[in-house]
């Protein structure tokens, strides 16, 4: 397990002496700065290498999350042979920098989607939150999305009229930037004028589509991305269901085998995000890994306890729904597995995904999910994970096949 930290270039709060300072090795990031669907070339790859790996800091760039994928892409229009062209040229000016993990997501729109960035939790540190009566005000009052009432139940309806009354310009104006924060761009946001807008691209793209623009993605790049040795890895849906009237079809153990099935090859990956997937009531986490252990390129590691409404919390690393104890094994027996097979790369990145803020991160606002501590929490308690299950020797990493 390469113990790697998300880190978001020259803009992040956090410095590389300091993720330096957590022990990670592997630094997990991309050229932010670049607009999607243009290519990121060698020099720009180059010289954010050279600042990671700066001599004595012991860090380097191990994967890239995320190369994104045009919205174009994902619709199905536009100029896609100049797109797929693009990409494949990136691939390859990251492989000739020797950066072979290519993380990256296929969710229209919007990335991961929360409600609330400081939710209070134990001794006044904050977490991320999914409300589902928020997020139904948000779509009802807010947006005033046409058919929204039907994706969530009469009581959340209910409620979120409740909430809509109670809540002020600020309190409004708050839930959209939540809403918003996690945009991949990193530091765009939409109004909510712009996000009807960026939805009405979407009209009459359903479900069957977007698969069908996902595997023509895949065909155009995973040759491509064989030959260069670079492994590509879907992330997850978050939250793993439809959102906004738009379709997701990376969720549940269904989506992802297709997805797998439709390029047989080691190009085509996962990112395990336990987080992501365990946001689902029906998803058991270690099962998935399980099953797509040989394909497993990445894995964010952390935790959310879900509540019966579809509302979610990030929970502590080892804490919430899924058990993270369980999952490491499945993903220390597929190492070995790999070892077996006398393979170079037989160690899977990991890093402790999102963090609680607590302490001095509350003063600190670093990108939301993101902060110091909270994430160093995570990363030293699954260090000590692995460490003792290292240490109980194969037979406690053999139990999951
Ligand atoms: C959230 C992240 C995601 C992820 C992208 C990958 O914290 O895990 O934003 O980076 O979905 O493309």
């Amino acid at each position: 397990m390469i113990e790697s930290w998300r880190w978001f270039g020259p803009l992040d709060k956090i410095s590389l002496a300091e993720v330096a300072q957590t022990g990670a090795a592997g630094v997990v990031t991309a050229l932010h700065e670049i607009p999607y669907g243009e290519v990121w070339p060698v020099e720009a790859i180059r010289d954010r290498n050279s600042a990671i790996a700066r001599p004595g800091a012991g860090l380097w760039w191990n994967v890239v999350e995320s190369l994104p994928v045009h919205e174009d892409i994902k619709r199905g229009t536009g100029d896609l042979t100049r797109l797929f062209g693009n990409y494949r040229q990136s691939l390859a000016n990251l492989a000739a920098c020797g950066v072979r993990v290519v993380c990256y997501n296929f969710m229209p729109v919007l990335d991961w989607t929360r409600t609330t960035l400081n939710a209070p939790v134990r001794g006044g540190g904050t977490a991320l939150r999914f409300d589902a009566v928020r997020m139904a005000a948000f779509e009802l009052h807010m947006l005033r999305r046409a058919g929204a009432e039907a994706d969530y139940p009469a009581e959340v309806v209910t409620q979120a009229a409740d909430w809509i009354s109670g809540a002020d310009e600020a309190a409004q104006e708050s839930l959209l930037a939540s809403i918003m924060a996690g945009l991949p761009g990193a530091y765009d946001r939409y109004s909510v004028a712009e996000l009807r807008q960026a939805l009405d691209h979407y009209d009459g793209i359903g479900r069957e589509d977007l698969r069908a623009h996902h595997a023509r993605f895949l065909a155009e790049v995973i040759p491509a991305a064989e030959e260069l040795g670079v492994r590509m890895c879907v992330h997850p849906d978050d939250p793993p269901r439809d959102i906004l009237g738009l379709p997701r079809i990376v969720s549940d153990g269904d989506d992802i085998k297709p997805i797998l099935d439709a390029q047989q090859s080691p190009a085509n990956g996962l990112t395990l995000c336990s987080g992501s997937l365990g946001a689902h009531p029906d998803n058991d986490v270690v099962a998935i890994a399980a099953q797509f252990a040989d394909r497993i390129h990445f894995a964010h590691l952390r935790n959310v306890a879900k509540e019966p409404d579809g509302s979610f919390q990030e929970a502590e690393h080892l804490g919430g729904d899924t058990d993270m104890v369980a999952l490491v094994q499945v993903l220390l027996a597929e190492e070995a597995r790999r070892q077996g097979e006398g393979r170079e790369d037989w160690e899977i990145p990991f890093r402790p995904d999102h963090g609680h803020e607590l302490g001095p991160d509350l003063e600190r606002e670093a990108h939301p999910g993101y902060p110091l501590i909270g994430r160093l929490r995570g990363l030293a308690e699954l260090r000590g994970v692995i460490a003792g299950l290292r240490s109980a020797g194969p037979q406690s990493t053999m139990t999951c096949e």
